[in-house]
């Protein structure tokens, strides 16, 4: 990682809210719980038979609870910088509430699982539609085929700069590596708009 990421003075917080999104059982809800440092909140509910024929268990068959709020957990990343992680519900029914929780975010992350990758389209689009600037991770779950990067960023359709990374939402450590990526890619575009802000002045 280079140097810069740790070199925060030129983010306007020091606390910044982050929202992970993505499709339904791709590991939201275990990032949150892996890179948090707090206790984190969560808002699980057994998955009910409203879900049936709706949300794709496959590959997540052991999968009992789902999201039907938010996550919340907290990483500090050095003295000045904060982190906020706020965790979506993957549930399509549920989707009203990403408005609410992306309010005030600087950034995202959009978790993916090779085995179904087009559940994440919904969390591209969002962010891009709001220009919430996002890096990607792709959720490495034991039995899933295994892709190049490259091959993953054409199926999603991804622009040119957004960062992607291979991740294990279980492992604090990758989940960290996921977080500082994207921080790098904030400052990284604010040191590229920053000509314009001036020549605004
Ligand atoms: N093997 C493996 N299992 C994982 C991994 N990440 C999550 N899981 C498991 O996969 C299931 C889905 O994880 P969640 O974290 O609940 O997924 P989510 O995206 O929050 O799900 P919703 O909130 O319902 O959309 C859980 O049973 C996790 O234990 C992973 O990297 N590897
Ligand atoms: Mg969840």
């Amino acid at each position: 990682m280079e140097s810069n990421v740790f070199d925060t003075a030129r983010l306007p917080n020091s606390a910044v809210k982050i929202l992970v999104a993505g499709g339904f059982g791709v590991g939201k809800t275990t990032l949150v719980s892996a890179v948090s440092e707090i206790a984190p909140l969560h808002t699980e509910e057994l998955i009910s038979e409203l879900s049936v024929g709706v949300d794709d268990l496959s590959g997540i068959e052991g999968k009992a609870t789902t999201t039907v709020g938010l996550d919340f957990g907290r990483i500090t990343i050095n003295d000045s910088l904060i982190l906020y992680v706020f965790g979506t519900p993957g549930q399509e029914r549920f989707w009203f509430m990403w408005d609410e929780l992306a309010q005030g975010a600087l950034g995202g992350i959009v978790l993916a699982d090779t085995r179904r990758l087009e559940s994440s389209f919904a969390a591209i689009d969002f962010f891009e539609t709001r220009g919430i600037p996002f890096v990607v991770g792709v959720n490495c779950f034991d039995y899933a085929p295994r892709y190049q990067l490259s091959a993953i960023r054409a199926a999603l359709d991804l622009d040119d700069p957004v960062p992607t990374l291979l991740c294990d939402a279980r492992n604090r450590e990758s989940c960290k590596n996921v977080l500082l990526a994207l921080v790098d890619y904030l400052i990284k575009r604010a040191e590229a708009s920053a000509p314009l802000l001036d020549a605004r002045r």
